[in-house]
């Protein structure tokens, strides 16, 4: 009684389904990366295509670490449910666009071969910030990263993205294939550029000819995504089943915001997005540090304060007066740092506090707080940089590094265990006792983080008292009294 391609239609009539004939559908993406959050975004997208008509863009999803998602999937015939929930009603739909899933530890030769295939004019990523093995607090690539050494010293067997996407290229580019373009849609700054520059920078190592081709022919247009997604539990796993009448081993849930902004330079062509929502722009920059900075920012925010103060949902974060305060005063300091207009972004954040309050999500902040090392910078540290070099007040963002600090030190504020699933953090051996270090000594620790903070912020006086000064107050009154003082 699983989801699969018979089954579609017996299910309920309120389901919405594929509308098209699947089997008439061929790959014209491949996708790194095939998450909840893909599944809930550009899939949703892609799927809106093909019920157009446009039958060339299926998905090629391949999965860089498990086969998770294969497993679940494949016997559904790539089928899966998204549920759509706002605070009081839910929308099913099943999507139909991911054709196939490839597993590359298994087999990185059958990978590289789709990526090769010259009918995918598309790669997309989201492979979450760790994935670039980037260094965000200098930007560059990191060369001693244990995937970039094994994938120079093996071309053809590669793990990294960078590995594959370099490796399907060289092959394209010698078989006289066109080029493909390269699309991320992870959460970092100015995605596009920064992929291309560590692609460029990994390709250089392996020959100068290679980097100078993907330097001229490869376009990496950056692009601004936004759905909240939160991780499905067996709880929705059992609700989903008894709605559709059938097993779907992995759905995916997510809320009816959806947003996609693109820079509109695509080498081998692309679906018609734009009929389907999607924002072409020349430039994504003023867009994402809109969202990256009001939505992820205040995310990896309560991903702190709330886990430190007990609550495990947003929705519970957000229902708190001091926590909504924090977020709302966390804002305020951002929004001098944006390049869109000051009442666009008083909207976005208008709209946002209806999202944080969707209660049917369940959207957990130890979630939010997962690779938050990796979160941090990009969506927080970045911008107070920007303050303290224009002398714009940025106490609170200052109070959520604080509260990121303390909430890695193992327990919240009722002694109960905080788990850490932050793999790049959790390599660090520096990281002091926070019940018995003093509170200085804590935040001296932590600024040593290059990676988190970059090498003048450490230097930086007005920083550092801040935090010092923040970090104190959360140890010694709480996260939520020392918030009232920001
Ligand atoms: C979140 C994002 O996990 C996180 O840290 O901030 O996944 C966020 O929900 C999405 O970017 C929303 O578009």
């Amino acid at each position: 009684m699983r989801l699969s391609n018979a089954a579609l239609a017996g299910l309920p009539p309120s389901v919405l389904r594929p509308s098209y004939d699947r089997s008439a559908v061929t790959a014209g993406i491949v996708h790194l990366g095939l998450g909840a959050f893909h599944r809930s975004h550009q899939a949703v997208y892609v799927e809106d295509r093909l019920a157009q008509g446009e039958t060339g863009w299926g998905i090629v999803g391949a999965s860089l670490r498990s086969a998770d998602t294969r497993d679940a999937l494949a016997p559904q015939d790539g089928l899966y449910t998204l549920s759509i929930r706002d605070s009081d009603s839910e929308q099913l739909r099943v999507v139909g666009s991911i054709l196939d899933i490839l597993v590359a530890p298994e087999s990185p030769a059958r990978l590289i071969e789709r990526l090769s295939d010259p009918a995918i004019r598309i790669v997309s990523l989201t492979i979450t910030e760790k994935g670039y093995a980037v260094d965000l607090g200098t930007g560059s690539l990191k060369l001693d990263h244990p995937d970039i050494v094994h994938d120079l010293a093996h071309p053809q067997m590669p793990r990294s993205a960078l590995g594959l996407l370099a490796e399907a290229i060289d092959r394209r580019r010698r078989a006289g294939a066109p080029p493909f373009t390269v699309l991320s849609c992870d959460n970092l700054p100015q995605n596009g550029k920064t992929l291309r520059r560590l692609l460029t920078g990994f390709a250089a190592e392996r020959s100068r000819d290679l980097a100078d081709y993907i330097a001229a022919e490869i376009p990496c247009p950056s692009s601004m995504v936004d759905r909240i997604v939160p991780a499905t539990t067996d709880e929705d796993r059992r609700a989903i089943a008894a709605a559709l009448g059938r097993e779907d081993a992995w759905p995916v849930l997510t809320e009816p915001f959806t947003q996609w902004v693109v820079e509109d330079r695509f080498v081998a062509g692309r679906p018609r997005f734009e009929d389907s929502g999607v924002e072409f722009v020349d430039d994504v920059q003023p867009f994402e540090h809109m969202k990256l900075r009001l939505l992820n920012g205040t995310h990896t925010c309560m991903g702190a304060v709330g886990r430190l103060a007990g609550f495990d949902t947003v929705s519970r974060c957000i229902a708190d007066p001091g926590v909504l305060t924090l977020v709302e005063r966390h804002w305020r300091e951002v929004i001098p740092t944006l390049s869109i207009p000051a009442d666009r972004a008083f909207a976005y954040t208008r709209q946002l506090l209806a999202r944080y309050g969707n209660r049917s999500l369940h959207h957990r902040t130890a979630q939010l707080a997962s690779d938050a090392s990796q979160k941090l910078t990009p969506r927080i540290v970045y911008p107070i940089r920007e303050c303290l070099a224009r002398g714009l007040p940025c106490g609170t963002l200052i109070f959520a590094v604080a509260a990121w600090i303390r909430s890695c030190g193992g327990k919240d504020e009722q002694g109960r265990p905080l788990p850490l699933n932050d793999p790049t953090f959790q390599a660090w051996t520096g990281q002091p006792d926070q019940q018995q270090a003093a509170p200085d000594e804590v935040v001296d620790a932590f600024l040593g983080l290059s990676f988190v903070f970059g090498d003048d912020l450490p230097r930086n006086a007005a920083f550092t008292t801040a935090l010092k000064r923040a970090y104190r107050a959360i140890a010694s009154q709480g996260v939520l009294a020392a918030a009232r003082q920001v």
